[in-house]
């Protein structure tokens, strides 16, 4: 598996996942999404909705609503617990994090050809030692990564269907954000657009 430094603390893997394993993936989460379906998070205080649609897999999910950022155990919709975090991406963590505790929290984000997720960081966990590892699928993301304070410079890279990226260390606060969506670029999905997971440690290890 070939491994690129992008920057410190930032490793990308292209084509980590083969079509095989990415039809796979989709299929899991297929499933998921039937458990936990996919909504229209919110901004804190103003309530705008974003652009990206959301779901979690996991013992905690990442949510945002007019109260704030956080995790929570319950899909914010449902009330139902989010589904389990299927194994094929408990073993990409394995293989890739680095870090020998599992993940709690999968965040799924959609994004539509038109969507586009604001520079920001991610700051929502009590544990910063873990790596944040993404997944892609789907139509390819032009992603962006600054440093750990805004308006300094920024790299711009592509995330393709089956890409792994991983952001520890010195760049586990680092700024990021998705500017924009090659629609078309992909065939992996039924429709345009893209899925980015995001796997997390959230809560320090207590053992
Ligand atoms: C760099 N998602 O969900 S994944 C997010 O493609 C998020 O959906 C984007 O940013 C997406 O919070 C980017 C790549 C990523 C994820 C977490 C990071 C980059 C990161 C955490 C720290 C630094
Ligand atoms: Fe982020």
């Amino acid at each position: 598996m070939a491994a690129l430094a992008v920057a410190p603390g930032v490793t990308h893997w292209p084509d980590y996942l083969d079509a095989a394993e990415q039809a796979a993936l989709i299929a899991d989460l297929r499933e998921a999404a039937r458990q936990a379906p996919f909504y229209t998070p919110r901004m804190p205080k103003t309530g705008k909705p974003f652009s990206v649609r959301m779901t979690n897999c996991g013992v905690l999910g990442w949510i945002s609503d007019e109260r704030g950022y956080r995790y929570q155990p319950l899909h914010p919709q449902t009330g139902a617990p989010w589904p389990p975090i299927p194994e094929r991406l408990l073993r990409a963590w394995r293989e890739l994090a680095g870090y020998s505790h599992p993940p709690e929290a999968c965040l799924v984000n959609f994004y539509e050809p038109t969507a586009r997720m604001g520079l920001h960081q991610d700051r929502d966990e009590a544990e910063f030692d873990a790596p944040v590892l993404s997944l892609s699928l789907g139509d390819t993301a032009i992603f962006r990564i600054g440093g750990t304070s805004r308006g300094g410079k920024t790299l711009s890279l592509k995330l393709a269907s089956g890409d792994a990226l991983a952001f520890g260390g010195p760049a586990r606060l680092a700024y990021h954000g998705i500017d924009r969506i090659l629609a078309g670029s992909s065939s992996l999905l039924p429709q345009p657009g893209r899925i980015n997971l995001t796997l997390r440690r959230v809560t320090k290890p207590s053992g």
